[in-house]
């Protein structure tokens, strides 16, 4: 992989809803309705227009993903997109590759050239990080491969311990 590919990558920890990119990706559930986690983050922080706008999508299936304005939040939207419930079967590795390419091909679509990802499926829906981390992170370099377009893709990690799995994984690939 080209190093033009790594240039493009961020490996960041800290609270996705701080970040003042075009757009924020939000790990949502089928039913765009809010919930925990960051999904909770997010909707809190970018007040209650923000379910207004989701009610009227009505919902989204698992891997797919929908664009939403970002209301008081410092990016100009959110994507969302729904993350498999880990059951440890080879279509989960699907869905979560899925989530990543639908939300990276709306983000373009949409003109969108920074966006910032969360570890989708890691908390509540129980995927493994490093196992996500690689096809997070897979994905995205393909895609970034084959689109100029988008100037700035980071992951954002919460926890100190995932931040470590993401870095040592972009440091392992880009050698
Ligand atoms: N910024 C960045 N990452 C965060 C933040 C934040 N503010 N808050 C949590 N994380 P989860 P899932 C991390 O559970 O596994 C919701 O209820 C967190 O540490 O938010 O896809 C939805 O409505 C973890 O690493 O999402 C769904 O029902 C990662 O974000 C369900 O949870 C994802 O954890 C989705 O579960």
């Amino acid at each position: 992989m080209k190093q033009e590919i790594f240039d493009r990558i961020e490996i960041l920890q800290g609270d996705i809803t701080a970040l003042k990119l075009d757009a924020i990706v939000n790990a949502a559930n089928t039913t765009l309705l809010g919930g925990g986690g960051v999904d909770g983050a997010i909707h809190r922080a970018a007040g209650p227009e923000l379910l207004n706008e989701c009610r009227k999508i009505g919902g989204c299936p698992t891997g797919e993903a929908r664009i939403t304005r970002a209301y008081n939040l410092p990016a100009k939207y959110v994507i969302h997109t729904v993350g498999p419930i880990y059951q440890g079967s080879d279509n989960d590795r699907k869905l979560l590759a899925d989530c990543y390419s639908n939300s990276l091909k709306l983000a373009v679509k949409n003109n969108i050239t920074s966006i910032a990802f969360p570890a989708i499926s890691c908390g509540a829906y129980g995927y493994p990080v490093k196992e996500a981390c690689r096809t997070a992170m897979d994905t995205t370099c393909r895609f970034l491969e084959r689109n100029s377009a988008l100037k700035k893709v980071a992951f954002i990690l919460f926890s100190a311990d995932t931040y470590q799995v993401y870095e040592e994984y972009i440091e392992a690939i880009s050698k």
